[in-house]
């Protein structure tokens, strides 16, 4: 079977409790967990920022959580500090099936750039090495869930449309933030590149 499910950033800092909480975002842990059972090929991607990072608020002198700057790359929204490199927000929401994972990618460990997608950081250009992993194992048809879907499930999924992979967000298995209609946005730029969203 030539299908990988991609689990995104299912980790503590975006769980209730967390420092970037998305509403309800460990109520699809479970189903998450079934789905992993379906899959022979599961793929986990982390959020992995170091202390300082260029998208927390508090890099910024002057600037709130959730405003939005203008980096060399484009417009960035600046984040509470969140999933820093070995702290207990960056691991895994402790009741996810991590031991099914074939590869964890990690993402976000560039000071100066952030990285919404599995594929590419947020300059659009550098790659995570991800789609070459795909291509070498022959993996072609994706399914993603996580969160959140107006971030990184969107980013993550146009990315694998762009480059010709077959995706499904499967939207029940994912949360969103919701800042500004920036969920209706994603749905709608998913769709827009051909994502199926079920
Ligand atoms: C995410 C904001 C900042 C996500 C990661 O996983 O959607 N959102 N870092
Ligand atoms: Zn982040």
């Amino acid at each position: 079977m030539s299908k990988a499910l991609i689990v995104i950033d299912v980790q503590n800092d975006f769980c209730p409790g967390g420092a970037l909480a998305v509403p309800g975002g460990d109520d699809i842990v479970s189903g998450i967990n079934d789905l992993i059972d379906q899959f022979d090929t599961v793929i986990l991607t982390q959020d992995w920022h170091p202390a300082g990072h260029s998208s927390f608020a508090s890099s910024h002198a002057g600037k709130s959580p959730y405003e939005v700057t203008e980096m060399a790359y484009g417009p960035q929204v600046l984040w509470p500090d969140h999933c820093i490199q070995g702290s207990e927000g960056a691991q895994f929401h402790p009741a996810l099936k991590t031991h099914r994972a074939d590869l964890i990618i990690r993402k976000g460990y560039n000071p100066a750039i952030d990285s919404y997608s599995a594929f590419f950081e947020n300059d659009q250009t550098t790659p995570t090495g991800l789609e070459g992993y795909l291509h070498t194992r022959g993996l072609k048809d994706l399914a993603m869930v996580g969160l959140a879907t107006d971030f990184c499930v969107s980013f993550s999924a146009q990315d694998a449309a762009k480059l010709g992979f077959d995706v499904t967000v499967r939207q029940d298995l994912c949360r969103a933030i919701d800042l500004e209609g920036s969920l209706a946005a994603a749905v709608d730029a998913m769709k827009g590149r051909g994502v199926q969203l079920s």
